[in-house]
């Protein structure tokens, strides 16, 4: 199996960190092919690599031969079924159960946080994008989380979600990053969670190459005049 995954920038494309970090977690080899937003490839190259014309795809061979798998979750569907050795999804049904979820919820919902506070890895923004609505969002996150670990994680002392890092750990990777960015108060539980993923290595390598980037996406510039810090 020859696996490509296109992306877009690392500093700000919260949808395909999450694919990226479930991969290199599970160390399943496979080759990046990144559209950086705005740039030329991504007019000549994304109509060809991407049916609905979003990243992240999954292309099991040449990105543009063969069948292309899009949106994130339907992603995370074919790397546990291409690679059903590995705990993609918790084994037991209790817990994946609640793993699906909460990976649709993140999917469908939380758009307030989404809208408000936008991933950008590089920046610090302590205090800004709060609103009722994000309020409201991070208590939700917080209290999804502290549920998963208490009745799936306390028993083996394992900061994750569900035991051992799974899809839903990876879907939630970039909240954690808007986390760091805006530093909204949190628990002091979410915030050793939150350390936990960044600790993750798919999280920090994906990190590491994110705070590489030198690229400046004005509608994820929210918050602050582009170039600053
Ligand atoms: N529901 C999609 C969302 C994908 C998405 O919104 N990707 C953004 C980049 S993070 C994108 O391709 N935006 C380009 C556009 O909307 O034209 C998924 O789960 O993969």
């Amino acid at each position: 199996m020859s696996l490509s995954l296109v992306i877009a920038n690392k500093n700000y494309s919260s949808w395909s960190m999450r694919p990226w970090v479930l991969l290199r977690q599970f160390d399943i080899q496979f080759e990046e092919i990144m559209l950086k937003f705005h740039s030329r490839e991504w007019g000549e190259l994304l109509p060809r690599y991407s049916p609905s014309r979003m990243v992240p795809v999954l292309w099991n061979g040449k990105p543009g031969s063969g069948d292309p798998v899009w949106e994130s979750t339907a992603i995370f569907e074919a790397i546990a079924e291409w690679f059903p050795h590995l705990p993609v999804w918790p084994r037991d049904a209790a817990a994946r159960n609640l793993a699906r979820c909460m990976v649709a919820e993140m999917h469908a919902g939380f758009r307030p946080l989404r809208t408000n506070m936008p991933m950008n890895i590089r920046a610090s923004m302590p205090g800004l994008g709060m609103s009722p609505d994000v309020a409201q969002n991070i208590a939700r996150i917080e209290a999804i989380w502290r549920d998963a670990r208490a009745r799936f994680s306390s028993k083996t002392n394992s900061p994750f979600l569900f035991g051992e890092f799974s899809a839903a750990d990876a879907m939630f990777a970039p909240v954690v990053m808007r986390f760091a960015t805006y530093q909204p108060k949190l628990a002091n539980d979410t915030l050793a969670y939150c350390e936990a993923v960044k600790a993750a290595p798919g999280v920090a390598a994906w990190n590491a190459a994110a705070l590489l980037e030198t690229e400046i996406v004005p509608e994820d510039e929210l918050h602050q005049t582009p170039g600053t810090k």
